[in-house]
C-alpha cells in the first residue's frame, strides 16, 4: 500500500497542489501523481506536465556524487575545496569577489540561507537569480508605484472581471490551470470580455474576444492612450486619485504628449483603430477590469516603464484592492515569488527590504548578528557575468539555473566561466550545458526528496514536501550553503538542523521591528512547531500575528507601502526595443515556451510523453517570408544575429506577422547541436530592472540547401558529430534523433555506418532497401534477430512517426519476417500512424483527429467522447479547436 503525501508542482508560478504515492519499496515504479482537491490554486486539476511527473523522477542522469575537477569526491573534500577558496579570494580580493547565480526553482529556505551567508556574513551583496530574466521588471514596476513590491491579486479576481487584459502572456501553455480557470468562468458568465495583447496568435487567443498583434515592444502605447483616453471617457475615479495617490497630473500630460491621438497611439502599435477603440470601450464600461502580465511586459528594455503604464491605468480608474480588479504580473517559477520574499535579488536585502531604505541593513545586522554586512546593492545577473569575464568575480556558486542556456549572449557566458576561478554548480543532473562548465558540482535532491516552502503568483505559500529518499549522495542546497558557511567560520549562525527551524526564523526577521511597515509579514509563522510546519495548509501572505487566515487582496484599504502612504502614478513614454530591424538584420527575433517543456528540458526531458508535442527546436516564420526566403516548412533554417548562429527547423505559420519570427527557449546543447537561442540575444537590458529584452533581438534567416534528411533510431546512444543538425527527441526505449546530414549518399551511408560500435559492424547483419523513385535510403540493424538500429535517409524533410520503431528496439522483441520488411518499408499496415500528438495524456495525434473529423465529428465534446483527447487535463482544448471546421452562414 503506498501512502499518498500532498506537495507542490515544481513547475510554473500557478503552484498546483499535487499529491504524490510513495511506494513502500524503492523496486515499485511511481504511481502517477494527482491534483490536490483542496488546494486553492488548482482544486484538484493538474496540467500535463504536472500530471506526467512521476515518469520524471527516476532519472538515469541524476549527479549522485561530489565532483571535484572531474574527480568524485566526498562532502567532506569537496565542501573543504570550496570554503578554502572562497576565503582565499575573499581575504585576496574583498568580498565582492564571490557571487551567488540562484533560481526561483529552489525553496525558501534555499534561498535564505544563500541570502543569510552573502549578504550578512560573506559581505557582498552579489546574490543575483534566474528572476532578473523572469520578474526583475515587475518588482521595480510594483515598487515604483507601491513602495513595495506586492501582488495585489489573487486567483479568484480572474474568475470575477468583466474584462481581462492578458499582455504578453501565453498562459493557455504557460500557466494552463489559470487559463482553464478563466476559460471555465467565461463559460459561466460569457458577458466576461478578454483581450490577448501578444505580436503573435497564440493558443491563449482561443478564448479572446479581441487580439491585438501589436508590433513587438509597443505595449506602452496601448496603455499610454488608456490612461488619458479614460479622462475623456469620464472614467476616473478622483476621489481615489486625490486621497490615495501622487503625481497623476504629469503622468497624464506625459501620456498626452507621447500618444496624443487615437490614430498616434493605433499607428504606433501597428493595429486599427477600431480594434483599438474596442479595447477603450470595454475599459470605460467595465470596472472589474483585471490587467494580467507576463513575459511579453517584463523581458524588455522598458520593461518597468510597461508595467507602470499598466499600474497608471489601474490607479487613475481606482481599480485596485477591489474584487475581480487590479494589475496582476503573474510569476513563471514555482518559487520566483519566494526569492523576492527573502530578499534574493542583488538590489534586495531581505524581507522585503532594500539597501536604500534608512536603517534596514542595521535592522537585518542587528537580527542576524552579522559580522560582514553588505551595505551596497551588488551586481545584477549580466553586469555580474560581465564581472566575471573582467576578472572582477572570481568564485560563482550556480544553484539550481543554467545560464549557459538562458542567460542572453551564452557565448558571453561561456567567455565568463571560463575565466572565473571557481565555478561550483549545485543541480540534481550531471550533463547540462552549465555542469559542463563546473570545477565543482554538488549533487542536489530535487522535487519530491527536497523539502520546504515556495509562494506561488497570488502570494500563497505552500510546502513542497520531502516525501522520497535523496538518490547516493545528493543533499538539500540549504545543507550544503550552511556546511560551507561553517568552512568559513560561521558555525552558529548556520547551524540549523531542518528547514523548518529555518522557517522559523525567516518569519520572525519579516516582522522584526515591522510594525505594519513593510508588507511581508508572516510573524504568526515566527513561533510555529515542526509539527504546525509540516501540517502547514497554503495560505496567501502577509500572515502577520493575530491574522493566521493570511490575506486574499491587498490594498483594500488604499494605503499603500511609500512614506505618505499613496500610491505613486510614474509618467512613461512608450520606446520601442533597442535592436529593430534593419536591411542587414531584417527579422525580429521573439522567444517563450511550448506547452509541454518546462525550460532546458532538465525534467520534462525525461518524459517521452511530454515530447511529442513539440519535438523539435523550431522557428516560426510567415508564409511571406518562407517564400521569399525559398524555405519549405520543416525544412532547416540558419538564424543568425551579430552573437551567434542556432540550426532550427522552419515552422512556417500565420501566427507570426512577417518581417517577425518566433522560436522556443528549451532545447540545449544536450538535446541539439546547435539550437540555444539565448546565443543570439543581445545582453541588452532595462535600465532600471537589469532584465534583459529577450523577446526582442535582430536576426537574418537562410534556408539551408544542399542537404537530406533522416531519422536514426538506436539501441546505443551516437556521437553524431558529422551531421550538420542533429536532435535528440526522448524515448520509452534508445535513442531517436532526427537529422539533417550532406546529399552525398554513400559518403552518408559509410558515415552512418561508422557511428554504430564494433559490435554492430562485426556482429550481427546491416539491410538495406533504396527507393530509387523516392530517393529514399532505409538501412536496419538487426542483432540475434533483435532490432538494434534503423536509419531513414530521404531528400525532403518529412514528418515520420518513431513510436513503433522505437518499440521495436524494446529489449527480448524479436523479429517476425513482416516486421523485418515493415521497418524497412516504414511502418507496419496494421500500426495507425497517429500524426503529431496533439493531446498528450492520451497520445491522441492530428491525424486520428482529422480522421474523425472526416467521419463527422463536429465538436471538441464529440472529440474527446470519442477519442479521449482534451478530457483529462484540457491543455490541448485550444489547439483541439482548430481542427473543428467552421460553418457560418453567408450574408448575400
Ligand atoms: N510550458 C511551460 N510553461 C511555463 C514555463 C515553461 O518553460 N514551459 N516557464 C515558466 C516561466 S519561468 C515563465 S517566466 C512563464 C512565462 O510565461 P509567458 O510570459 O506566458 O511565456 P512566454 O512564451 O515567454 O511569452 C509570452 C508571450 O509574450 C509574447 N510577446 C513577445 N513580445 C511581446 C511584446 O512586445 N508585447 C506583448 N504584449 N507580448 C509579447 C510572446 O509572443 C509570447 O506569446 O512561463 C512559466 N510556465
Ligand atoms: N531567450 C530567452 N531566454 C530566457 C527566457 C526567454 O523567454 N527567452 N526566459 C527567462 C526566464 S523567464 C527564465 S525563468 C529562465 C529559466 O532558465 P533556467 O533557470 O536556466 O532553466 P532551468 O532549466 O529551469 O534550470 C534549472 C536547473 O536547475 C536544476 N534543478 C532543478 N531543481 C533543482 C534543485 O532543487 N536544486 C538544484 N541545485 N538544482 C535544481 C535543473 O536540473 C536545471 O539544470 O530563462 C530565461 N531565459
Ligand atoms: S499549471 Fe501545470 S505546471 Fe503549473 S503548477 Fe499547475 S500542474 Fe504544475
Ligand atoms: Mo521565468
Amino acid at each position: 500500500m503506498a501512502t499518498i503525501g500532498k506537495t507542490t508542482c515544481p513547475y510554473c508560478g500557478v503552484g498546483c497542489g499535487v499529491n504524490l504515492s510513495v511506494p513502500d519499496s524503492s523496486m515499485e515504479a511511481i504511481p502517477p501523481v494527482s491534483g490536490d482537491v483542496d488546494h486553492p490554486a488548482n482544486f484538484g486539476r493538474l496540467c500535463v506536465k504536472g500530471s506526467s511527473l512521476a515518469q520524471t523522477i527516476q532519472s538515469d542522469d541524476r549527479l549522485l556524487t561530489p565532483i571535484v575537477k572531474g574527480e568524485s569526491v566526498s562532502w567532506e573534500s569537496a565542501v573543504d575545496t570550496v570554503g578554502e577558496k572562497i576565503a582565499q579570494v575573499v581575504k585576496d580580493h574583498g568580498p565582492d569577489a564571490f557571487a551567488f547565480y540562484l533560481s526561483g526553482q529552489i525553496l525558501t529556505e534555499d534561498y535564505y540561507v544563500a541570502n543569510k551567508l552573502a549578504k550578512g556574513f560573506i559581505g557582498t551583496a552579489n546574490v543575483d537569480t534566474n528572476s532578473r530574466l523572469c520578474m526583475a521588471s515587475a518588482v521595480v514596476g510594483y515598487k515604483r508605484a507601491f513602495g513595495s513590491d506586492t501582488v495585489p491579486c489573487n486567483y479568484e479576481d480572474l474568475e470575477l472581471c468583466d474584462l481581462l487584459i492578458m499582455v504578453g502572456s501565453n498562459a493557455a501553455w504557460t500557466h494552463p490551470i489559470l487559463y482553464q480557470r478563466i476559460a471555465e468562468a467565461k463559460k459561466q458568465r460569457p458577458h466576461m470580455k478578454i483581450v490577448v495583447i501578444d505580436p503573435r496568435e497564440t493558443a491563449t487567443c482561443d478564448i479572446a474576444d479581441l487580439h491585438l498583434a501589436i508590433k513587438p515592444g509597443t505595449d506602452a502605447a496601448v496603455f499610454s492612450f488608456l490612461l488619458h483616453h479614460s479622462v475623456q471617457a469620464g472614467v476616473l475615479d478622483n476621489g481615489f486619485i486625490s486621497r490615495h495617490t501622487n503625481g497623476f497630473k504629469a503622468a497624464l500630460e506625459q501620456a498626452n504628449e507621447s500618444t496624443p491621438t487615437l490614430f498616434s497611439a493605433a499607428n504606433f502599435c501597428g493595429i486599427s483603430e477600431q480594434d483599438f477603440m474596442q479595447l477603450a470601450s470595454w475599459w470605460n464600461e467595465t470596472p472589474k477590469a483585471v490587467t494580467f502580465y507576463s513575459q511579453g511586459i517584463n523581458q524588455s528594455s522598458s520593461g518597468v516603464d510597461k508595467c507602470n503604464a499598466i499600474i497608471n491605468c489601474h490607479l487613475a480608474t481606482g481599480r485596485i484592492g477591489k474584487e475581480g480588479a487590479g494589475p496582476f504580473s503573474i510569476t513563471g517559477q514555482p518559487n520566483a515569488m519566494g526569492g523576492r520574499e527573502v530578499g534574493g535579488l542583488a538590489n534586495q536585502l531581505a524581507a522585503h527590504m532594500d539597501f536604500a531604505t534608512p536603517g534596514a541593513h542595521q535592522l537585518v545586522q542587528t537580527f542576524w548578528q552579522a559580522p560582514n554586512m553588505a551595505t551596497e546593492n551588488g551586481l545584477k545577473a549580466v553586469d555580474l557575468f560581465q564581472a566575471m569575464e573582467e576578472g572582477k568575480v572570481k568564485v560563482v556558486w550556480i544553484m539550481s539555473t543554467n545560464p549557459m542556456v538562458s542567460l542572453p549572449d551564452t557565448d558571453q557566458v561561456r567567455r565568463a566561466l571560463e575565466k572565473c576561478e571557481l565555478v561550483i554548480v549545485s543541480d540534481c543532473k550531471a550533463h547540462t550545458d552549465t555542469t559542463e562548465m563546473a570545477d565543482v558540482l554538488f549533487p542536489a535532491t530535487g522535487w519530491s526528496e527536497k523539502d520546504g516552502t515556495v509562494t506561488n503568483s497570488e502570494r500563497r505559500i505552500s510546502r513542497q514536501r520531502g516525501l522520497l529518499p535523496a538518490p547516493g549522495d545528493a543533499k538539500h542546497d540549504w545543507w550544503a550553503i550552511c556546511e560551507v558557511a561553517k568552512r568559513l567560520g560561521y558555525q552558529s549562525a548556520f547551524s540549523y538542523k531542518s528547514v523548518h527551524e529555518i522557517f522559523v526564523e525567516h518569519a520572525a526577521l519579516s516582522t522584526f521591528e515591522n510594525n505594519g511597515k513593510r508588507d511581508f509579514d508572516i510573524g504568526h509563522f515566527s513561533q510555529m512547531t515542526k509539527e504546525e510546519y509540516d501540517a502547514l495548509i497554503p495560505v496567501q501572505w502577509p500572515v502577520p500575528k493575530g491574522q493566521p487566515e493570511g490575506t486574499a487582496r491587498m490594498f483594500e484599504n488604499g494605503r499603500f507601502f511609500t512614506p505618505d502612504g499613496r500610491a505613486k502614478f510614474i509618467p512613461i513614454t512608450p520606446v520601442l526595443p533597442v535592436h529593430t530591424s534593419t536591411p542587414e538584420w531584417p527579422f525580429t527575433l521573439n522567444t517563450g515556451r511550448v506547452r509541454d517543456q518546462w525550460h532546458t528540458m532538465t525534467r520534462t526531458g525525461d518524459a517521452a510523453l511530454l515530447t511529442k508535442h513539440t519535438d523539435q527546436p523550431y522557428v516560426e516564420i510567415h508564409p511571406k517570408d518562407a517564400k521569399h526566403l525559398k524555405i519549405e516548412d520543416k525544412a532547416l533554417v540558419s538564424i543568425t544575429s551579430p552573437y551567434g548562429e542556432a540550426l532550427l527547423k522552419a515552422k512556417v505559420s500565420r501566427a507570426v506577422s512577417p518581417g517577425n519570427v518566433f522560436a522556443p527557449i528549451h532545447w540545449t546543447r544536450q538535446f541539439s547541436n546547435a539550437a540555444v537561442v539565448s546565443k543570439l540575444i543581445p545582453q541588452v537590458v532595462d535600465p532600471l530592472s537589469g532584465q534583459p529584452e529577450s523577446k526582442h533581438a535582430q536576426v537574418k534567416l537562410e534556408a539551408v540547401n544542399g542537404v537530406s534528411y533522416g531519422v536514426i533510431v538506436s539501441s546505443t546512444p551516437l556521437e553524431l558529430l558529422d551531421f550538420i543538425y542533429w536532435c535528440l527527441v526522448p524515448s520509452e526505449q534508445g535513442y531517436h534523433y532526427e537529422v539533417v546530414c550532406s546529399v552525398e549518399k554513400n559518403k552518408n551511408v559509410t558515415s552512418i555506418l561508422s557511428l554504430f560500435n564494433q559490435r554492430e559492424q562485426s556482429n550481427g547483419q546491416w539491410l538495406e532497401y533504396n527507393n530509387p523513385n523516392t530517393q529514399q535510403t532505409r538501412l536496419a540493424h538487426i542483432y540475434r534477430n533483435i532490432l538494434t538500429a534503423v536509419v531513414y535517409i530521404h531528400p525532403k524533410p518529412e514528418f515520420i512517426s518513431c513510436d513503433w520503431l522505437v518499440s521495436k528496439l524494446a529489449e527480448g522483441e524479436t523479429l517476425s519476417e513482416s516486421d523485418r520488411m515493415a521497418i524497412l518499408v516504414g511502418t507496419p499496415a496494421n500500426v495507425e500512424d497517429k500524426g503529431t500528438i496533439v493531446c498528450s495524456c492520451f497520445q491522441v495525434g492530428s491525424k486520428q483527429i482529422e480522421k474523425s473529423i472526416k467521419e463527422g465529428v463536429g465538436s471538441v465534446e464529440e472529440l474527446g467522447a470519442r477519442l479521449k483527447c482534451g478530457t483529462n487535463c484540457g491543455s490541448c482544448l485550444p489547439e483541439l479547436k482548430h481542427f473543428i471546421p467552421i460553418i457560418t452562414e453567408l450574408t448575400v
